[in-house]
């Protein structure tokens, strides 16, 4: 038997568990996007370099992951090194994380489950690279991320590139409203598009810099439940070439259909396809676009932590 152990009640390491205790900024990360968003073995020193984006913020960067049943908030480096190596390692969303607590399984967390564990580790910032959402054929296979309703119940400012680019944009961005998550671009009123700057959305709001987005987060926090979704878009000089970016994501997508991937394997297989028929281009920007949002993070948190104190 294993021991009882509680799926939203996570463990935190040393490092996490002083810094909350003390008020200091702490950033959540998530583990999905390393273990079925980068190939191995790129993955591993992009969890490194992450986590010293979010300290070049100034913050405390805690991944998170579940790991033999247990949900843990900030991990060693050998913890990092199972996460990034093991090919078996399972995804796990909200529903999942009860699974793998009663039957002592290790997965990555995606952005459901990362802020579901960070909000119950009393954690208020979290960095990913782009938000699961509304798929491009969502009327037909009614694929739609949990990451969405995941983000209308969990009160965290969440710092990403936009939605990721495979998927329908101006959808998601009507779920967003629907489910009442604040939306504030970084510095732009253009939704950015993940590998590239602009999706070719606009946004009602804007916030100049990192105080402003902790202010919003404070109003809200007392309000209603749910996420701050801060977007924080690549330059233009940095973004994938729009043309090739076009071009790949329809042949990725395709490729996809014709293999009848489904569920949950649909992200990481049209990922790791855009990874190959751009041969890197996406990876690089993928890996430019989480650093930038992770010393963002850093930078939120560290307002926040100031406002507080
Ligand atoms: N951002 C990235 N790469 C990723 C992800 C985000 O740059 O792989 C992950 C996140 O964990 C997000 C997940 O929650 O993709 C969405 O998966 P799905 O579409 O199956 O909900
Ligand atoms: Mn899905």
């Amino acid at each position: 038997m294993h021991a009882a152990t509680t799926p939203s009640r996570p463990i935190l390491s040393p490092e996490v568990a002083g810094a909350l205790r003390d008020g200091r900024p702490v950033v959540a990360l998530e583990s999905t996007l390393l273990a079925h968003g980068l190939p191995r073995p790129d993955n591993r020193a992009a969890a490194d370099h992450v986590e010293a984006a979010v300290r070049a913020g100034g913050a405390v960067p805690a991944t998170i992951a579940v790991l033999d049943g247990v949900p843990r908030v900030g991990l060693t480096p050998a913890e990092v090194d199972r996460v990034c190596a093991d090919p078996e390692l399972a995804k796990l969303g909200v529903r999942d994380l009860p699974v793998a607590a009663a039957l002592g399984l290790s997965g990555a967390t995606t952005v459901s489950s990362t802020a579901l564990l960070a909000e119950a580790a009393g954690i208020a910032v979290f960095a990913t690279g782009g938000l699961g959402g509304v798929h491009r054929q969502a009327a037909d296979t009614f694929d739609e991320s949990a990451d969405l309703t995941a983000l209308s119940r969990t009160s965290l400012v969440l710092v990403c590139a936009g939605v990721k680019s495979i998927l329908d944009v101006p959808a998601t961005l009507e779920r967003l409203e629907s489910l009442s998550v604040t939306v504030l671009g970084y510095r732009t009123t253009t939704f950015p598009g993940f590998y590239v700057a602009d999706s070719g959305s606009t946004l009602d709001w804007s916030v100049a810099d990192a105080e402003q987005a902790a202010a919003v987060f404070a109003a809200r926090r007392p309000l209603a439940p749910g996420a701050v979704v801060v977007a924080n878009p690549l330059p233009a000089d940095e973004q994938l070439d729009p043309v090739l970016h076009d071009r790949v994501i329809a042949d990725a997508l395709a490729a996809a259909d014709a293999a009848g991937v489904r569920g949950k394997a649909v992200t990481p297989f049209v990922l790791d396809h855009l990874h190959r028929a751009s041969e890197g281009a996406t990876l690089a920007v993928n890996v430019r676009l989480v650093l930038r949002n992770a010393e963002l993070a850093g930078r939120i948190a560290s307002a926040l932590a100031a406002r507080a104190a």
